[in-house]
């Protein structure tokens, strides 16, 4: 969790230098479509990539489980993309979404961290995150420097389709350093973040709610906390509550808000109250502005460094690692090698 400053560092320096493309590198302005396919962790590093692609360049982007996609065999735009996302490069689902898709004649590009992987070696064209191995099962540097990747590729798709560049400015000179100075900031959060550890104490189940591209971190959220320290945990995009899960709620029952101030903040703030009003215990993760104007409506806060709405994943990410880390630690589990998980799926 610590190495993920260094990790984007990198990784982003790394793509700058890329200078021998296998084939021609892709042109986001020739395609009408770009299918995404991906498993675990690794699928929700694609889904933060659809809000950017489609909001900073214009892009259609479906999203799709590869263990969904590959059985699916589901018809492929003429003038379509494929875009895989893999830490091993050997998920077996992932590999052969990726076959299917070459037999359709599309254009394959992966996004993967070992170099001689299956689905590097078969992809046309690789980009690859430079976050190193990861030692623990569960991923958490190699999302964020996933992200790093979907990001240099969504600036490059703005570029070629001629689109979002106001989005493009209002990032400032460096993002990238910008995103790698705020994630050391929520590092410095530990101690914070462990204050909040009550939340989970005798918790059985917790929910994750986020919206827009926090949305697929709310997800992640809840995919670490269930890997790691065996509560059952589940991610809802916030606006869904009330066509379902709200009958979860109950006294005491967790509820991680994932949250930064933005466009949709209004709405997460209605959300939190409905479920304050049912008993649960809200931790909000926001920042400046978000928990100033949530305070009294949260039980716990986290508040994280500001950064662009477009940014924001990356450092959310950070802090919903560490607080699925620390309760892990707190119950005694092994964070490391958790129980029936294998770090590669390759059958
Ligand atoms: C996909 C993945 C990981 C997860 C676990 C099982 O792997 O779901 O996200 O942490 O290790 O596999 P990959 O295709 O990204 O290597």
């Amino acid at each position: 969790i610590h190495e993920q400053p260094s990790a984007l560092a990198r990784t982003w320096e790394g793509l700058a230098s890329i200078s021998v493309p296998r084939s021609k590198e892709v042109d986001f302005a020739k395609l009408d479509k770009l299918q995404i396919v991906a498993c675990g962790t690794s699928f929700y590093a694609g889904l933060v990539a659809k809000y950017w692609f489609e909001r900073v360049a214009g892009l259609i982007v479906e999203v799709d489980l590869a263990s969904e996609f590959r059985y699916r065999e589901p018809p492929m735009s003429k003038k379509g993309g494929c875009l895989f996302i893999s830490q091993s490069g050997e998920t077996a689902d992932t590999l052969a979404a990726l076959r299917f898709a070459k037999s359709k004649k599309q254009y394959c590009l992966s996004v993967v961290n070992v170099p001689n992987s299956s689905i590097a070696r078969e992809s046309d064209y690789v980009l690859r995150t430079l976050c190193g191995p990861e030692i623990g099962v569960a991923s958490t540097k190699a999302f964020t420097s996933q992200l790093a990747v979907l990001f240099h590729l969504v600036k490059k798709a703005a570029q070629q389709r001629k689109c979002g560049q106001d989005l493009i400015k209002s990032l400032g000179r460096s993002p990238e350093h910008d995103v790698v100075s705020s994630m050391h900031q929520v590092l410095m959060k530990e101690n914070r973040i462990k204050e909040v550890l009550p939340l989970f104490k005798d918790a059985t189940s917790a929910i994750f709610l986020g919206r827009g591209q926090c949305y697929p971190i709310a997800l992640e959220g809840a995919l670490k906390l269930k890997e790691i320290s065996y509560i059952h945990a589940e991610g809802y995009a916030a606006g869904e509550l009330k066509h379902g899960p709200i009958a979860l709620i109950d006294e005491g029952m967790p509820v991680v808000v994932v949250a930064p101030y933005d466009r949709l903040f209004e709405k997460v703030v209605s959300n939190l109250q409905e479920v304050r009003a049912r008993g649960a215990k809200v931790l909000l993760i926001s920042d400046k502005l978000g928990c100033e104007m949530c305070k009294s409506y949260a039980d716990y806060i986290i508040e994280l460094p500001t950064v662009n709405e477009i940014l924001a994943p990356f450092i959310n990410s950070v802090a919903v690692q560490l607080l699925s880390y620390f309760t892990a630690v707190e119950r005694g589990t092994d964070v490391d090698q958790p129980r029936n998980l294998a770090k590669s799926v390759t059958v």
